[in-house]
């Protein structure tokens, strides 16, 4: 009787976790993105000033839950020499943000080539992919239907893509990009099922 209560007890209270890899380019706004994510997602964080984040050197990794997912994400550093690092993390990971500094009109074209390459990489078919238009609070942003207008590569196919405007500095266009991510990595479970967390 106690190992029927307790099977089902684990199996009420365990988690399905989901692994999320937000990329970019250096200076995109990809840690600021994580942070704001947390300070506004996960219960009981208090979060740090967004102003004493500095470069990536390597990885930080976050953690929410929403309802009975948990997602993990990875924010691994975007300067060229840390690229190389992202794909030790295809096959494990079930979606992708993709962080875009929307005020920097002049490495446009470097970051969705970025973008188009990662995608094409076998290990990454079929994931979702979150691309964030962020940085929407500065003056000199292009706008993001020129972003949309640009996302139209093969490896864009068959897969679910939103663009989003954001900015990860005010915490605008945060809880939606999260909200319709959960949906997909759910949708996507049998494609790439989820790790199962046991409550212990
Ligand atoms: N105005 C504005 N600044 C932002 C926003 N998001 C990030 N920044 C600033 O952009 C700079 C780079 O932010 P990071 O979060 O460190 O960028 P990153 O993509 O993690 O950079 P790496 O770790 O080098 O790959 C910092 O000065 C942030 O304060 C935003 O939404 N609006
Ligand atoms: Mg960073």
């Amino acid at each position: 009787m106690f190992s029927l209560v307790y099977g089902l007890w684990k199996y009420w209270f365990r988690k399905d976790e989901y692994y999320v890899m937000i990329l970019g380019l250096d200076n995109a706004g990809k840690t600021t993105y994580l942070e704001k994510c947390k300070q506004l997602m996960a219960r009981g964080y208090s979060g740090i000033s967004l102003d004493r984040i500095s470069p990536t050197v390597g990885m930080n990794v976050g953690r929410i839950d929403v309802s009975t997912i948990r997602l993990i994400f990875w924010d691994v550093g975007g300067q060229q020499d840390l690229q190389t690092l992202w794909e030790k993390y295809y096959t494990e990971c079930h979606a992708i943000i993709y962080v875009v500094d929307s005020s920097d009109q002049a490495r446009m074209d470097e970051s969705l080539h970025i973008l188009e390459r990662l995608l094409g990489s076998d290990h990454l078919t079929g994931i979702p992919v979150l691309v964030v238009a962020n940085k929407r609070d500065k003056e000199s942003c292009f706008p993001s239907s020129d972003l949309k207008a640009r996302l139209s590569f093969p490896s864009l196919k068959n897969r679910d893509c939103l663009v989003l405007e954001a900015s990860a500095y005010k915490g605008s266009g945060i809880q939606d990009g999260i909200e319709w991510l959960v949906q997909c990595v759910q949708l996507n479970s049998s494609a790439r099922p989820p790790h199962l967390r046991e409550v212990s």
